[in-house]
């Protein structure tokens, strides 16, 4: 929420086994005393903090902070080319939500579909789709991950098991009620995490697929991205609902509302939220709270919010506030961090040369991949 920094104390938990362990613990000490129990709280302390938590490693957490770092930079350094006129087309930035897709991406399972709309970046480098191809398709170069055809708007990587990328508000969704239909049909247990913007809620789309997955009782994760605007309209002007989980409410579908500029949040609700799904229950909605930092898109005057609205949801920037937490927690030192930051530098430097020096798409390939063969 703007201008809090929070973090989720549930997220301390350790799991089972260490749960025990800690619990055969303190009943020792309760036997020998106090100064013996004041001991081993902080001896837990140590343990919970270098182990991570919730089965979270030190290596996954500078992981998941990179990823952030890396979707970041990747968009500054978009802007600046398009302002160059070396990106064509729209270039919908994501700046702002990236514990959104970050928390999503790490509490799935290889075999969870990830489907979004066009402001498509950040799963792509979460699902793992390397820096150079994500910058040679937003240059609409031969190497990029949609071979240049897609531009901004339509990366995906089905061997990722990421099925983009779609253009069209709300189109997706019936699409993910699909695959997830036919992940029933055929006995998987791969749950569909589907993501789309508030304004999508407002769309027939929505309700035809939130309301099948229902009737169907399908393995559908809905994700809506609350960042409060569709284009320049905020959620009071177009949504009879402000608060979107509502929506699901009318469906018969268990929502929750989640805290999205927190990457620890959004993964620990997500991993929740799977783990129902995949027990059978059916579909689950989540309303998660975020906001874009920048226009809609390249080019957006903003001229239907001010400065200070900006502003105030900058002050809980969910890159500060991750690193703030794995600072306070002593997962990681300011030193481990700052050189996360200066390696992505490199990492950016290395995609865009990539980019630029790839080629155009050749001509025949108009014809290619216009139909599934
Ligand atoms: C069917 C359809 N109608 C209108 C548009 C134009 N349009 C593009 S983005 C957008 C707003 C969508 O807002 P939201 O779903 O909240 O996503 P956000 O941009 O905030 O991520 C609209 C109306 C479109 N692409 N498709
Ligand atoms: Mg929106």
């Amino acid at each position: 929420m703007p201008g809090v920094v929070v973090y989720d104390k549930r997220m301390l938990v350790p799991h089972s086994g260490r749960r025990m362990v800690i619990s055969a613990l303190r009943w020792a000490s309760i036997g020998a005393g106090v100064r013996v129990d004041l001991l081993l709280n902080r001896i837990m302390q140590l343990f919970i903090a270098t182990e991570g938590n919730s089965e979270m490693k030190k290596n996954d957490h500078l992981d998941l902070y990179h990823q952030m770092v890396l979707i970041r930079r990747v968009e500054e350094r978009a802007a600046e080319l398009y302002q160059q006129g070396k990106i064509g087309g729209f270039l919908h930035l994501y700046i702002g939500q990236e514990a959104v897709s970050t928390g999503l991406v790490a509490a799935r399972q290889p075999q969870d579909r990830m489907i979004t709309a066009y402001r498509d970046h950040g799963v792509a480098i979460n699902v793992g789709i390397p820096a150079e191809q994500v910058m040679a398709e937003l240059l609409g170069k031969a190497t990029g991950i949609s071979k240049g055809k897609g531009g901004s708007m339509h990366m995906a990587d089905v061997e990722k098991n990421f099925w983009g990328g779609h253009a069209i508000v709300g189109a997706h969704l019936p699409i993910a009620a699909g695959m997830a239909l036919g992940d029933q049909y055929a006995g998987n247990d791969g749950v569909t995490i589907c993501m789309f913007g508030d304004g999508a809620t407002n769309i027939g789309f929505f309700h035809e697929g939130v309301n099948l997955s229902k009737v169907w009782d399908l393995p559908v994760l809905w994700v809506c991205e609350n960042n409060q605007y569709g284009m320049g309209t905020t959620i009071d002007r177009a949504s009879a609902v402000s608060e979107i989980r509502q929506k699901a409410e009318g469906y018969g579908i268990p929502n929750e509302r989640v805290d999205g500029m927190n990457v620890m949040e959004v993964r620990e609700a997500t991993l929740k939220a799977l783990e129902f799904i995949r027990s059978g229950k059916g579909p689950y909605f989540m309303e998660i709270m975020t906001y874009r930092y920048r226009g809609h898109s390249m080019g957006d005057p903003e001229r239907y919010r001010d400065s200070g609205e900006v502003k105030k949801w900058q002050e809980s920037d969910p890159i500060g506030i991750y690193r703030a937490y794995l600072t306070k927690e002593k997962i990681a030192k300011e030193k481990e961090l700052d050189a996360i930051d200066e390696s992505v530098e490199g990492e950016i430097q290395t995609a865009v040369q990539f980019a630029e020096s790839s080629p155009e798409p050749a001509p025949e390939e108009l014809f290619t991949n216009v139909y599934a063969e």
